[in-house]
Protein backbone atom coordinates (compact mmCIF):
# COMPACT_ATOMS: atom_id res chain seq x y z
CA UNK A 1 0.00 0.00 0.00
CA UNK A 2 1.19 3.72 -1.00
CA UNK A 3 1.02 6.29 1.31
CA UNK A 4 2.27 10.05 1.63
CA UNK A 5 3.57 9.70 5.10
CA UNK A 6 4.70 7.37 7.71
CA UNK A 7 4.87 8.70 11.35
CA UNK A 8 6.34 6.78 14.06
CA UNK A 9 6.12 6.91 17.75
CA UNK A 10 9.37 5.33 18.81
CA UNK A 11 10.00 2.91 21.07
CA UNK A 12 10.93 3.89 25.03
CA UNK A 13 14.10 2.30 26.52
CA UNK A 14 13.94 2.71 30.12
CA UNK A 15 13.79 0.87 33.86
CA UNK A 16 10.09 1.62 33.37
CA UNK A 17 6.88 2.98 31.40
CA UNK A 18 3.34 2.75 32.13
CA UNK A 19 0.74 3.82 29.70
CA UNK A 20 -0.68 6.31 32.13
CA UNK A 21 -2.80 8.27 29.76
CA UNK A 22 0.65 8.42 27.04
CA UNK A 23 0.34 9.27 23.58
CA UNK A 24 2.72 11.21 21.54
CA UNK A 25 -0.21 14.68 21.05
CA UNK A 26 1.77 16.28 19.08
CA UNK A 27 2.69 13.54 16.13
CA UNK A 28 -1.21 12.52 16.41
CA UNK A 29 -1.61 16.48 16.18
CA UNK A 30 0.18 16.53 12.57
CA UNK A 31 -1.28 13.51 11.20
CA UNK A 32 -4.93 15.10 11.40
CA UNK A 33 -3.61 18.51 10.10
CA UNK A 34 -1.65 16.65 7.00
CA UNK A 35 -4.20 14.14 6.72
CA UNK A 36 -7.07 17.32 6.54
CA UNK A 37 -4.70 18.97 3.46
CA UNK A 38 -5.30 15.21 1.80
CA UNK A 39 -2.04 13.48 2.26
CA UNK A 40 -2.70 9.48 3.66
CA UNK A 41 -0.96 8.53 6.72
CA UNK A 42 0.09 5.35 8.06
CA UNK A 43 0.65 6.07 11.91
CA UNK A 44 2.80 3.08 13.57
CA UNK A 45 3.11 3.30 17.35
CA UNK A 46 5.47 0.91 18.17
CA UNK A 47 4.02 1.29 21.74
CA UNK A 48 0.74 0.18 20.55
CA UNK A 49 -0.53 -2.24 23.46
CA UNK A 50 -3.20 -3.89 20.80
CA UNK A 51 -1.20 -4.61 17.93
CA UNK A 52 -2.63 -7.55 16.44
CA UNK A 53 0.89 -8.95 16.26
CA UNK A 54 1.88 -8.73 19.31
CA UNK A 55 3.44 -12.12 21.28
CA UNK A 56 1.29 -11.30 24.40
CA UNK A 57 -0.91 -8.95 24.93
CA UNK A 58 -0.05 -6.64 27.80
CA UNK A 59 -2.71 -6.16 31.25
CA UNK A 60 -4.88 -3.40 30.59
CA UNK A 61 -6.30 -1.50 33.18
CA UNK A 62 -10.67 0.45 33.17
CA UNK A 63 -10.50 3.90 31.50
CA UNK A 64 -8.05 2.45 28.83
CA UNK A 65 -4.70 2.73 30.78
CA UNK A 66 -2.60 -0.16 31.52
CA UNK A 67 0.80 -1.87 30.82
CA UNK A 68 3.03 -1.36 27.32
CA UNK A 69 4.29 -4.95 26.40
CA UNK A 70 8.12 -4.99 27.12
CA UNK A 71 11.28 -6.83 26.44
CA UNK A 72 14.30 -7.16 28.86
CA UNK A 73 17.06 -5.74 27.60
CA UNK A 74 21.00 -5.66 29.10
CA UNK A 75 21.11 -2.58 31.36
CA UNK A 76 23.40 -0.03 29.64
CA UNK A 77 26.88 0.37 31.07
CA UNK A 78 26.70 3.84 32.88
CA UNK A 79 23.21 2.10 34.71
CA UNK A 80 24.91 -0.07 36.32
CA UNK A 81 25.04 1.28 39.83
CA UNK A 82 20.95 1.46 39.43
CA UNK A 83 19.07 -1.08 41.40
CA UNK A 84 16.37 -1.83 38.49
CA UNK A 85 15.67 -4.07 35.64
CA UNK A 86 16.01 -2.29 32.10
CA UNK A 87 13.68 -2.67 29.00
CA UNK A 88 12.25 -1.81 25.77
CA UNK A 89 8.80 -1.07 26.05
CA UNK A 90 6.33 -1.28 22.66
CA UNK A 91 6.80 -3.98 19.68
CA UNK A 92 9.27 -6.36 19.13
CA UNK A 93 11.87 -5.51 16.63
CA UNK A 94 10.97 -8.08 14.07
CA UNK A 95 7.12 -6.35 13.80
CA UNK A 96 8.43 -3.42 13.51
CA UNK A 97 9.90 -4.25 9.84
CA UNK A 98 7.25 -6.80 8.86
CA UNK A 99 5.58 -3.93 9.05
CA UNK A 100 7.43 -1.29 7.39
CA UNK A 101 8.58 -2.94 4.71
CA UNK A 102 5.27 -3.37 4.10
CA UNK A 103 4.14 -0.25 2.56
CA UNK A 104 5.51 2.73 0.80
CA UNK A 105 5.81 6.32 1.54
CA UNK A 106 7.38 9.51 0.57
CA UNK A 107 8.86 10.90 3.79
CA UNK A 108 8.64 9.61 7.22
CA UNK A 109 7.91 11.98 10.22
CA UNK A 110 9.29 10.81 13.93
CA UNK A 111 8.64 12.51 17.65
CA UNK A 112 10.17 11.93 20.31
CA UNK A 113 9.14 13.19 23.92
CA UNK A 114 11.14 12.95 27.28
CA UNK A 115 14.32 13.91 26.72
CA UNK A 116 15.47 10.76 28.12
CA UNK A 117 14.04 8.79 25.69
CA UNK A 118 16.14 9.54 22.50
CA UNK A 119 17.45 5.86 22.01
CA UNK A 120 14.03 5.18 20.52
CA UNK A 121 14.19 7.30 18.30
CA UNK A 122 18.24 6.80 17.41
CA UNK A 123 17.74 3.46 15.99
CA UNK A 124 14.57 5.29 13.98
CA UNK A 125 16.95 6.83 12.54
CA UNK A 126 20.03 4.45 11.87
CA UNK A 127 17.12 2.31 10.39
CA UNK A 128 15.69 4.31 8.20
CA UNK A 129 18.57 6.50 7.39
CA UNK A 130 20.34 3.36 6.37
CA UNK A 131 17.55 1.08 4.42
CA UNK A 132 15.64 3.84 2.68
CA UNK A 133 18.69 6.38 2.11
CA UNK A 134 16.22 8.24 -0.63
CA UNK A 135 13.54 8.86 2.02
CA UNK A 136 13.53 12.45 4.24
CA UNK A 137 13.35 11.91 7.33
CA UNK A 138 11.52 14.63 9.67
CA UNK A 139 12.36 14.75 13.12
CA UNK A 140 10.14 16.81 16.02
CA UNK A 141 8.95 16.61 19.47
CA UNK A 142 10.16 17.68 23.15
CA UNK A 143 13.56 16.33 22.99
CA UNK A 144 14.19 17.88 19.74
CA UNK A 145 13.32 20.78 20.68
CA UNK A 146 14.83 21.42 24.45
CA UNK A 147 17.88 19.70 23.61
CA UNK A 148 18.76 20.28 19.71
CA UNK A 149 22.91 20.32 19.92
CA UNK A 150 22.75 16.82 21.12
CA UNK A 151 20.65 15.08 18.38
CA UNK A 152 22.22 17.97 15.77
CA UNK A 153 25.71 16.64 16.66
CA UNK A 154 24.56 12.31 16.74
CA UNK A 155 23.52 12.97 13.20
CA UNK A 156 26.39 15.19 11.56
CA UNK A 157 28.97 12.21 13.21
CA UNK A 158 26.77 9.15 12.44
CA UNK A 159 24.43 9.95 9.50
CA UNK A 160 25.93 12.82 7.74
CA UNK A 161 24.54 11.86 4.23
CA UNK A 162 21.01 10.90 5.57
CA UNK A 163 18.38 13.61 4.54
CA UNK A 164 16.95 14.18 8.30
CA UNK A 165 15.77 17.61 9.01
CA UNK A 166 15.14 18.58 12.44
CA UNK A 167 12.04 20.94 13.29
CA UNK A 168 11.61 23.14 15.34
CA UNK A 169 9.08 25.30 13.80
CA UNK A 170 5.79 25.65 14.70
CA UNK A 171 3.47 22.78 13.03
CA UNK A 172 1.98 25.62 10.75
CA UNK A 173 5.25 26.61 9.73
CA UNK A 174 6.55 22.91 8.58
CA UNK A 175 3.04 21.97 7.20
CA UNK A 176 3.49 25.00 4.98
CA UNK A 177 7.08 23.86 4.29
CA UNK A 178 6.05 20.08 3.23
CA UNK A 179 3.22 21.46 1.10
CA UNK A 180 5.50 23.07 -1.11
CA UNK A 181 7.88 19.20 -1.43
CA UNK A 182 4.67 17.15 -1.76
CA UNK A 183 1.41 17.28 -3.38
CA UNK A 184 -1.64 15.33 -1.35
CA UNK A 185 -2.35 12.41 -2.65
CA UNK A 186 -5.54 11.58 -1.52
CA UNK A 187 -8.56 14.23 -1.25
CA UNK A 188 -8.52 15.97 1.90
CA UNK A 189 -10.16 14.43 5.18
CA UNK A 190 -13.28 16.35 6.83
CA UNK A 191 -11.66 16.91 9.78
CA UNK A 192 -8.24 17.89 11.68
CA UNK A 193 -8.54 15.97 14.88
CA UNK A 194 -5.32 14.30 15.92
CA UNK A 195 -5.36 10.83 14.12
CA UNK A 196 -6.18 8.64 17.01
CA UNK A 197 -8.25 6.89 15.09
CA UNK A 198 -5.53 5.35 12.89
CA UNK A 199 -4.37 3.21 16.39
CA UNK A 200 -5.34 -0.40 16.31
CA UNK A 201 -7.51 0.68 19.40
CA UNK A 202 -8.73 4.21 20.90
CA UNK A 203 -8.94 3.39 24.32
CA UNK A 204 -9.00 7.15 24.94
CA UNK A 205 -8.25 10.21 23.75
CA UNK A 206 -6.12 13.05 24.64
CA UNK A 207 -7.49 16.61 24.74
CA UNK A 208 -5.62 20.04 25.21
CA UNK A 209 -7.94 22.89 25.79
CA UNK A 210 -5.01 25.12 26.22
CA UNK A 211 -1.56 25.16 25.57
CA UNK A 212 0.94 26.80 28.13
CA UNK A 213 0.84 27.65 31.58
CA UNK A 214 1.04 31.22 33.13
CA UNK A 215 3.36 29.87 36.44
CA UNK A 216 6.91 29.80 36.01
CA UNK A 217 8.09 26.52 38.20
CA UNK A 218 11.67 26.14 38.38
CA UNK A 219 11.98 22.97 37.62
CA UNK A 220 8.92 23.08 35.05
CA UNK A 221 9.83 23.74 30.65
CA UNK A 222 6.93 24.42 30.04
CA UNK A 223 7.15 28.29 29.48
CA UNK A 224 10.22 27.51 27.48
CA UNK A 225 8.16 24.96 25.04
CA UNK A 226 4.99 26.99 25.08
CA UNK A 227 5.73 30.67 25.74
CA UNK A 228 1.91 31.95 25.35
CA UNK A 229 -1.01 31.04 26.80
CA UNK A 230 -3.09 30.01 23.86
CA UNK A 231 -6.73 28.82 24.36
CA UNK A 232 -9.21 26.93 22.58
CA UNK A 233 -13.35 28.01 22.43
CA UNK A 234 -15.47 26.14 24.81
CA UNK A 235 -17.28 25.20 20.83
CA UNK A 236 -14.35 23.92 19.21
CA UNK A 237 -13.78 21.63 23.15
CA UNK A 238 -17.52 20.37 22.98
CA UNK A 239 -17.10 19.97 19.29
CA UNK A 240 -14.08 17.61 19.59
CA UNK A 241 -15.74 15.73 22.24
CA UNK A 242 -18.71 15.00 20.61
CA UNK A 243 -16.63 13.81 17.64
CA UNK A 244 -14.68 11.29 19.47
CA UNK A 245 -17.90 10.13 21.55
CA UNK A 246 -20.29 10.19 18.55
CA UNK A 247 -18.59 8.83 15.73
CA UNK A 248 -16.09 6.16 17.42
CA UNK A 249 -17.41 5.80 21.14
CA UNK A 250 -14.80 6.74 23.07
CA UNK A 251 -15.64 7.12 26.45
CA UNK A 252 -12.21 8.17 28.31
CA UNK A 253 -10.99 11.25 27.69
CA UNK A 254 -7.46 13.03 29.10
CA UNK A 255 -6.63 16.52 29.45
CA UNK A 256 -3.19 17.28 28.74
CA UNK A 257 -3.28 20.92 29.46
CA UNK A 258 -1.24 22.75 32.00
CA UNK A 259 -2.99 25.02 33.48
CA UNK A 260 -6.51 23.19 33.17
CA UNK A 261 -8.35 25.33 35.02
CA UNK A 262 -6.76 28.41 34.87
CA UNK A 263 -9.84 30.97 32.88
CA UNK A 264 -11.80 28.26 33.69
CA UNK A 265 -15.31 30.34 33.72
CA UNK A 266 -15.07 31.53 29.97
CA UNK A 267 -13.30 28.07 28.94
CA UNK A 268 -14.14 24.49 30.72
CA UNK A 269 -17.06 25.71 32.63
CA UNK A 270 -19.06 26.12 29.61
CA UNK A 271 -18.13 22.70 28.25
CA UNK A 272 -18.75 20.79 31.85
CA UNK A 273 -21.76 22.55 31.62
CA UNK A 274 -22.71 21.44 28.15
CA UNK A 275 -21.69 17.50 28.88
CA UNK A 276 -24.60 17.51 31.96
CA UNK A 277 -27.37 19.07 29.89
CA UNK A 278 -26.51 17.12 27.24
CA UNK A 279 -26.03 13.85 29.66
CA UNK A 280 -22.64 12.78 27.53
CA UNK A 281 -21.76 9.65 29.87
CA UNK A 282 -17.79 10.37 29.02
CA UNK A 283 -15.40 10.12 31.73
CA UNK A 284 -12.44 12.74 32.18
CA UNK A 285 -9.05 12.34 33.40
CA UNK A 286 -6.37 15.04 34.85
CA UNK A 287 -3.35 12.90 34.85
CA UNK A 288 -1.36 16.44 34.17
CA UNK A 289 -1.97 17.57 37.76
CA UNK A 290 -4.64 20.70 38.19
CA UNK A 291 -4.04 23.71 40.08
CA UNK A 292 -5.19 23.02 43.39
CA UNK A 293 -5.51 26.99 43.53
CA UNK A 294 -8.52 26.99 41.20
CA UNK A 295 -10.76 24.66 42.66
CA UNK A 296 -13.28 26.45 44.09
CA UNK A 297 -16.54 24.92 45.32
CA UNK A 298 -18.62 25.48 42.17
CA UNK A 299 -15.51 24.03 40.09
CA UNK A 300 -15.53 21.06 42.39
CA UNK A 301 -19.23 19.88 41.55
CA UNK A 302 -18.88 20.75 38.27
CA UNK A 303 -15.85 18.32 37.93
CA UNK A 304 -17.68 15.82 39.68
CA UNK A 305 -21.29 16.18 37.86
CA UNK A 306 -19.46 16.06 34.67
CA UNK A 307 -17.70 12.96 35.00
CA UNK A 308 -14.47 12.99 36.14
CA UNK A 309 -12.90 10.23 37.37
CA UNK A 310 -9.05 10.66 38.00
CA UNK A 311 -8.19 14.48 39.54
CA UNK A 312 -4.27 14.48 39.86
CA UNK A 313 -3.39 18.37 42.11
CA UNK A 314 0.26 18.90 42.57
CA UNK A 315 1.46 20.02 45.80
CA UNK A 316 5.21 18.83 45.59
CA UNK A 317 5.71 19.85 48.86
CA UNK A 318 3.83 20.82 52.16
CA UNK A 319 6.96 23.18 53.65
CA UNK A 320 9.24 24.72 52.28
CA UNK A 321 7.77 25.08 49.39
CA UNK A 322 9.73 25.85 46.03
CA UNK A 323 6.92 26.67 43.40
CA UNK A 324 4.46 29.85 44.03
CA UNK A 325 1.52 27.46 42.15
CA UNK A 326 -0.34 26.69 45.58
CA UNK A 327 -0.20 27.70 49.12
CA UNK A 328 -1.23 24.72 51.61
CA UNK A 329 -4.61 26.72 52.66
CA UNK A 330 -5.55 26.60 49.35
CA UNK A 331 -4.54 22.87 48.84
CA UNK A 332 -6.37 21.84 52.09
CA UNK A 333 -9.37 24.03 50.15
CA UNK A 334 -8.85 22.36 46.89
CA UNK A 335 -9.61 18.80 49.10
CA UNK A 336 -12.29 19.56 51.11
CA UNK A 337 -14.41 20.85 48.12
CA UNK A 338 -13.68 18.22 46.15
CA UNK A 339 -14.51 15.68 48.67
CA UNK A 340 -17.64 17.40 49.53
CA UNK A 341 -18.42 17.25 45.74
CA UNK A 342 -18.22 13.43 45.97
CA UNK A 343 -15.06 12.87 44.84
CA UNK A 344 -13.48 8.95 46.59
CA UNK A 345 -10.60 8.37 47.33
CA UNK A 346 -9.94 6.32 44.91
CA UNK A 347 -10.24 9.35 42.54
CA UNK A 348 -7.85 12.03 44.27
CA UNK A 349 -4.54 12.39 44.05
CA UNK A 350 -1.16 14.56 45.16
CA UNK A 351 2.13 14.70 43.35
CA UNK A 352 4.85 15.17 45.62
CA UNK A 353 8.08 15.77 43.40
CA UNK A 354 11.24 14.64 45.25
CA UNK A 355 14.80 13.82 44.56
CA UNK A 356 15.92 17.62 43.59
CA UNK A 357 18.61 19.25 43.89
CA UNK A 358 19.75 19.15 47.74
CA UNK A 359 16.86 16.97 48.61
CA UNK A 360 15.50 17.04 52.11
CA UNK A 361 14.01 13.83 52.21
CA UNK A 362 12.63 14.57 55.83
CA UNK A 363 10.34 16.93 54.58
CA UNK A 364 9.60 14.80 51.72
CA UNK A 365 8.59 12.21 54.44
CA UNK A 366 6.48 14.61 55.90
CA UNK A 367 4.50 15.87 53.32
CA UNK A 368 3.83 12.11 52.77
CA UNK A 369 2.43 11.86 56.00
CA UNK A 370 0.41 15.27 55.64
CA UNK A 371 -1.03 13.92 52.61
CA UNK A 372 -2.04 10.73 54.97
CA UNK A 373 -3.33 12.74 57.68
CA UNK A 374 -6.05 15.00 55.72
CA UNK A 375 -6.91 12.15 53.53
CA UNK A 376 -5.26 12.55 50.21
CA UNK A 377 -3.52 9.84 48.12
CA UNK A 378 0.48 10.66 47.49
CA UNK A 379 2.05 9.59 44.20
CA UNK A 380 5.23 10.60 44.27
CA UNK A 381 6.82 11.99 41.16
CA UNK A 382 10.45 11.50 40.66
CA UNK A 383 12.81 14.81 39.49
CA UNK A 384 13.75 14.78 36.30
CA UNK A 385 16.58 17.79 35.16
CA UNK A 386 15.19 19.56 32.10
CA UNK A 387 17.71 22.05 29.97
CA UNK A 388 16.80 25.59 30.21
CA UNK A 389 15.09 25.62 33.44
CA UNK A 390 16.86 27.29 37.19
CA UNK A 391 17.00 23.74 38.33
CA UNK A 392 18.53 21.88 35.65
CA UNK A 393 21.62 24.64 36.60
CA UNK A 394 21.64 23.15 40.20
CA UNK A 395 21.06 20.55 39.48
CA UNK A 396 24.57 19.83 37.02
CA UNK A 397 26.56 20.93 40.10
CA UNK A 398 25.55 18.38 42.19
CA UNK A 399 24.89 15.58 39.39
CA UNK A 400 27.26 12.55 39.14
CA UNK A 401 26.83 12.39 35.54
CA UNK A 402 27.79 15.00 32.43
CA UNK A 403 23.81 16.25 32.20
CA UNK A 404 24.41 19.05 29.62
CA UNK A 405 26.32 16.18 27.70
CA UNK A 406 23.97 13.34 27.59
CA UNK A 407 20.21 13.29 27.76
CA UNK A 408 19.87 9.86 28.53
CA UNK A 409 21.20 11.36 32.65
CA UNK A 410 17.86 13.47 32.56
CA UNK A 411 16.13 9.95 33.31
CA UNK A 412 13.78 10.21 36.54
CA UNK A 413 14.54 6.88 37.74
CA UNK A 414 18.33 6.98 38.17
CA UNK A 415 18.32 10.37 40.69
CA UNK A 416 20.68 12.36 38.23
CA UNK A 417 20.96 15.29 40.99
CA UNK A 418 23.36 12.96 43.40
CA UNK A 419 26.22 11.93 43.84
CA UNK A 420 25.87 8.64 45.66
CA UNK A 421 21.65 8.19 45.69
CA UNK A 422 20.39 7.28 48.99
CA UNK A 423 18.69 3.99 47.47
CA UNK A 424 17.18 2.69 51.09
CA UNK A 425 15.75 6.49 51.88
CA UNK A 426 14.27 6.23 48.46
CA UNK A 427 12.87 2.54 48.59
CA UNK A 428 11.34 3.89 52.00
CA UNK A 429 9.85 6.86 51.10
CA UNK A 430 8.22 4.43 48.08
CA UNK A 431 6.68 2.28 50.31
CA UNK A 432 5.91 4.46 52.89
CA UNK A 433 3.83 6.39 49.93
CA UNK A 434 2.10 3.26 48.55
CA UNK A 435 0.91 1.96 52.01
CA UNK A 436 -0.31 5.20 52.83
CA UNK A 437 -2.12 5.08 48.95
CA UNK A 438 -3.24 1.62 50.11
CA UNK A 439 -4.54 2.26 53.48
CA UNK A 440 -6.67 5.29 52.12
CA UNK A 441 -7.97 3.33 49.08
CA UNK A 442 -8.43 0.36 51.44
CA UNK A 443 -6.63 -2.24 49.25
CA UNK A 444 -4.37 -4.74 51.37
CA UNK A 445 -0.23 -3.91 50.83
CA UNK A 446 1.39 -6.63 53.08
C1 LIG B 1 1.09 15.57 29.05
C2 LIG B 1 2.44 15.42 29.71
C3 LIG B 1 2.70 14.23 30.39
C4 LIG B 1 1.74 13.03 30.35
C5 LIG B 1 2.11 12.12 29.15
C6 LIG B 1 3.24 12.66 28.29
C7 LIG B 1 3.60 11.91 27.04
N1 LIG B 1 2.89 12.01 25.99
O1 LIG B 1 4.57 11.22 27.01
C8 LIG B 1 2.05 12.36 31.70
C9 LIG B 1 1.13 12.97 32.74
C10 LIG B 1 1.90 10.84 31.76
C11 LIG B 1 3.49 12.85 31.92
C12 LIG B 1 4.38 12.22 32.74
C13 LIG B 1 5.66 12.68 32.98
N2 LIG B 1 6.20 13.83 32.53
CO1 LIG B 1 5.32 14.98 31.32
N3 LIG B 1 4.52 16.35 30.25
C14 LIG B 1 3.40 16.43 29.63
C15 LIG B 1 3.26 17.81 28.97
C16 LIG B 1 2.37 18.66 29.88
C17 LIG B 1 2.67 17.85 27.57
C18 LIG B 1 3.37 17.02 26.50
C19 LIG B 1 2.67 17.24 25.21
O2 LIG B 1 1.94 16.40 24.75
N4 LIG B 1 2.82 18.45 24.66
C20 LIG B 1 2.01 18.95 23.54
C21 LIG B 1 2.50 18.59 22.18
C22 LIG B 1 1.62 19.26 21.15
O3 LIG B 1 3.79 19.06 22.06
P1 LIG B 1 4.93 18.29 21.28
O4 LIG B 1 4.85 16.83 21.46
O5 LIG B 1 6.21 18.96 21.56
O6 LIG B 1 4.53 18.54 19.76
C23 LIG B 1 4.69 19.76 19.11
C24 LIG B 1 6.06 19.90 18.47
O7 LIG B 1 7.11 19.37 19.25
C25 LIG B 1 5.89 19.26 17.16
N5 LIG B 1 6.21 17.85 16.98
C26 LIG B 1 6.05 16.79 17.79
N6 LIG B 1 6.41 15.67 17.18
C27 LIG B 1 6.82 16.02 15.94
C28 LIG B 1 7.32 15.25 14.88
C29 LIG B 1 7.67 15.90 13.70
C30 LIG B 1 8.18 15.10 12.56
C31 LIG B 1 7.55 17.30 13.58
C32 LIG B 1 7.91 17.98 12.34
C33 LIG B 1 7.07 18.07 14.64
C34 LIG B 1 6.70 17.41 15.80
O8 LIG B 1 4.54 19.40 16.81
C35 LIG B 1 3.74 19.69 17.92
C36 LIG B 1 2.98 20.95 17.66
O9 LIG B 1 3.81 22.06 17.56
C37 LIG B 1 4.74 18.31 28.96
C38 LIG B 1 4.92 19.82 29.16
C39 LIG B 1 4.53 20.60 27.96
N7 LIG B 1 3.90 21.70 28.22
O10 LIG B 1 4.79 20.23 26.84
C40 LIG B 1 5.34 17.53 30.14
C41 LIG B 1 6.79 17.07 30.06
C42 LIG B 1 7.06 16.48 28.72
N8 LIG B 1 6.87 16.00 31.12
C43 LIG B 1 7.92 16.05 31.80
C44 LIG B 1 8.17 15.22 32.93
C45 LIG B 1 9.31 15.59 33.84
C46 LIG B 1 7.35 14.12 33.19
C47 LIG B 1 7.58 13.07 34.29
C48 LIG B 1 9.00 12.58 34.40
C49 LIG B 1 7.06 13.66 35.58
C50 LIG B 1 7.42 12.86 36.81
N9 LIG B 1 8.37 13.35 37.55
O11 LIG B 1 6.86 11.84 37.07
C51 LIG B 1 6.62 11.94 33.86
C52 LIG B 1 7.38 10.86 33.07
C53 LIG B 1 6.51 9.95 32.30
C54 LIG B 1 7.13 8.62 32.00
N10 LIG B 1 8.40 8.38 32.22
O12 LIG B 1 6.43 7.77 31.55
C55 LIG B 1 8.88 17.12 31.30
C56 LIG B 1 9.97 16.62 30.37
C57 LIG B 1 11.05 15.83 31.06
C58 LIG B 1 12.15 15.47 30.16
N11 LIG B 1 13.33 15.35 30.72
O13 LIG B 1 12.00 15.30 28.99
C59 LIG B 1 7.87 18.09 30.59
C60 LIG B 1 8.49 18.93 29.49
C61 LIG B 1 7.24 18.96 31.71
C62 LIG B 1 8.23 19.70 32.56
N12 LIG B 1 8.33 19.36 33.82
O14 LIG B 1 8.90 20.59 32.11
N13 LIG B 1 3.75 13.94 31.22
S1 LIG C 1 2.26 25.08 37.27
FE1 LIG C 1 2.83 23.09 36.33
S2 LIG C 1 2.98 23.45 34.13
FE2 LIG C 1 2.92 25.46 35.15
S3 LIG C 1 5.07 26.02 35.37
FE3 LIG C 1 4.47 25.00 37.27
S4 LIG C 1 4.93 22.81 36.97
FE4 LIG C 1 5.00 23.82 34.94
Amino acid sequence: MNYDFLLINPWIYDFSAYDFWLKPYGLLYLGGKLRNLGYSIYYLDLLDPFHPLLPKPPKRKEFGIGHFYKEPIPKPIYFKDIPRRFYRYGLPVEVFKKVVTSIKFKAVLLTCTMTYWYPGLFVLLNFFSSSYSNIPIYVGGIYSRLCIDHLKNYIETYLRNAEIYIVTSSAEDFIDALQKKFKPSRTPYPVDYPVFDLQSKISYVILFTSFGCPFKCPYCASSNLQPQFVEKSPVQIWEEIVFWKTCYQVKDFAFYDDALLFNFETRLKPVLEKVIDENLKVNFHAPNAIHARFVTREVAKLLKKSGFKTIRLGLERAENRFDNKVTLEEFLQAVSYLKEAGFSLKELGAYVLYGIPEENWEEVKKTLLFLAEIGVPPHLAEFSPIPGTPFFEKAKNFSRYPLEEDPIFHNNTIFPCFKNPPWEKIQYLKQLSRRIRHQLIGIKTF
